[in-house]
């Protein structure tokens, strides 16, 4: 029992460096020699033979396919492929908006330097300067000349008369004096010769962006605001004329092209009607074509009354005019008219025939007046 212990236990140690599944089965033989050695007999015998080694076995069946590995890193893109061809032509856009006014454009380059001025005038003469510092004592000068005879001396007593003696030697030069003061600031001098022209100026900065423009399209809109208005205004105002024209012609009123004869009823003189014209803004009626004429012959008809015009002959006899002074240029007289009856008929009256006939102003008629 103790060598089996022992057996066992070496058949372990052999065994940590196969494989698991080899493992398993030296195991199992390791538990099945175990059992052999257990089942031996006891007692002591002959040792036995080593066995014959046994023939390889045949290969095992293949393993089932193992699991799918996981997925491998994406390999690296590919190398770009060559361009495509270009497309067709687009269709030409529609024009863009007008753009925005541009900036202001740069500054212009720095002109060249203008010519030098004239001469000026000489400046005045300057004030005296500062006296000088005082100079270096000079080098002693050549020996100067004698000096002037001292002062008389005392009158000694009276010596015997000398010889007269000879000339003395030129004594040396004197010591230098001190500076003098400095003299005054002298005259400026010419203005010197013009230098040659500077070097051409730096380019200038670009100026700041200019105010946007006016796109034109709040006056577009002003305007067409005004025309509306305008319009409205118009509208009304030509309602307003049709009402007055149906008040001027009712009853006795007539509106002939831009003229309006209107009649208020009142009778009176010549000179009584033409002022009540006047002062209504209007004068009397005076007809200047037969249109004109047809529209007081019907103011006639329709009043059964003769009408004053506004002509007469007050100022030459036989020759009508208007109430202005000018010429009549339209005449519609009855036969035989203007006669001047009596010889005091300077005014014009309208039958309901529409014709004319020359008559005292001092008759009374109905008014007519034109506006
Ligand atoms: C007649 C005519 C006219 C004249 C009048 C005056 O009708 O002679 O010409 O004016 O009388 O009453
Ligand atoms: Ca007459």
């Amino acid at each position: 029992m103790l060598v089996v212990v022992v057996f066992c236990a070496l058949v372990s140690q052999v065994t940590p460096a196969v494989t698991p599944a080899s493992q398993q089965m030296v195991q199992n033989w390791d538990r099945h020699a175990c059992a052999l050695l257990v089942c031996a007999p006891a007692e002591k015998g002959m040792p036995g033979r080593d066995g014959r080694d046994g023939l390889q076995g045949p290969k095992g069946d293949m393993g089932a396919q193992g699991l799918q590995g996981p997925r491998g890193i994406a390999g690296p893109p590919g190398t770009l492929g060559p361009p495509g061809p270009p497309g067709e032509k687009g269709c030409q856009g529609e024009t863009g908006p007008k753009g925005d006014v541009g900036e202001i454009g740069p500054r212009g380059v720095r002109g060249l330097q203008g010519p030098p001025g004239s001469v000026g005038p000489a400046g005045k003469q300057g004030s005296s300067g500062p006296p000088g510092e005082k100079g270096a004592k000079g080098e002693i000068g050549p020996k100067g000349a004698p000096g002037a005879p001292g002062p008389q001396g005392k009158t000694g007593a009276s010596g015997p008369k000398g010889d007269q003696g000879s000339v003395g030697e030129k004594g040396q030069k004197g010591d230098m004096g001190a500076r003098g003061l400095q003299g005054a600031t002298g005259a400026q001098g010419p203005v010197g010769k013009t230098g040659i022209p500077g070097a051409k100026g730096d380019k200038g900065s670009i100026g700041e962006k200019g105010t946007k423009g006016d796109s034109g399209l709040s006056e577009v809109n002003l305007m067409s605001k005004k025309v509306s208005a305008l319009e409205g205004q118009l509208a009304t105002l030509q309602a307003t004329v049709s009402k007055f024209q149906k008040v001027a012609t009712f009853p006795g009123g007539r509106i002939v092209g831009n003229k309006v004869f209107v009649t208020s009823g009142y009778e009176g003189t010549f000179d009584d009607l033409k002022q009540r014209c006047l002062q209504a803004g209007g004068q009397l009626a005076t007809p200047k074509n037969a249109d004109e004429n047809a529209a007081v012959q019907e103011i006639v008809v329709l009043h059964k009354k003769s009408v004053f015009l506004g002509i007469t002959d007050i100022q030459t006899e036989g020759k009508f005019k208007y109430l202005n002074g000018d010429a009549i240029v339209y005449s519609n007289w009855h036969p035989g008219e203007p006669n001047n009856d009596k010889g005091n008929e300077n005014c014009v009256e309208v039958y309901v025939t529409g014709k004319w006939n020359d008559r005292s102003c001092g008759e009374k008629r109905l008014i007519l007046c034109e506006f």
